[in-house]
């Protein structure tokens, strides 16, 4: 177990209905640290960057199209395993099949759209959440 950063995005559906605060809420209850924090409205290149693997797929236009729509919160958490460990309390990319506990599970819904809105994103990988940072933090040093 190491101590790791993650980058978490309460996406514009999350940050629209309001539930910036019960996922940041989640986050510090489970024990891990806020690092860095802002509120902007993404821009389609950095979220062209930020989803690069995605890119080509069905969803890619509808995903870009959602995540540039408003607000969203980044944030920068750290602790030992945060990587998994958010992505535990995410839960599953598709809210129906998300577990009651998680965010995506008690939170999401499938809203009939080209594209999951499941309320947060979280970081991958080591190497995903160093690149991740360097998109939405490119000041805050490691
Ligand atoms: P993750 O957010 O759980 O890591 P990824 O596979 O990285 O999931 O996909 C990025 C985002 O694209 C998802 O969070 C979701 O919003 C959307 N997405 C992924 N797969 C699908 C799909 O099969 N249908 C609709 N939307 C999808
Ligand atoms: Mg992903």
């Amino acid at each position: 177990m190491t101590t790791e950063r993650s980058l978490v995005l309460v996406k514009p559906d999350g940050f629209r209905r309001g539930l910036t605060g019960e996922v940041l809420r989640r986050i510090e209850a489970k024990g891990y640290a806020l690092v860095a924090l802002d509120v902007l409205t993404p821009t389609r290149e950095a979220l062209a960057e930020h989803y690069a693997e995605h890119a080509g797929k069905p969803f890619y236009e509808p995903l870009v199209d959602f995540m540039s729509s408003g607000p969203v919160t980044a944030v920068v958490i750290e602790g030992d395993d945060a990587i998994k460990g958010f992505r535990s309390l995410a839960g599953a990319t598709n809210p129906t099949e998300a577990a009651p506990g998680s965010i995506r599970g008690d939170l999401g819904r499938d809203w009939g759209l080209k594209v999951q809105q499941n309320i947060v994103h979280g970081s991958d990988s080591l190497e995903s959440a160093a690149r991740e940072i360097a998109i939405w933090f490119p000041n805050l040093s490691a």
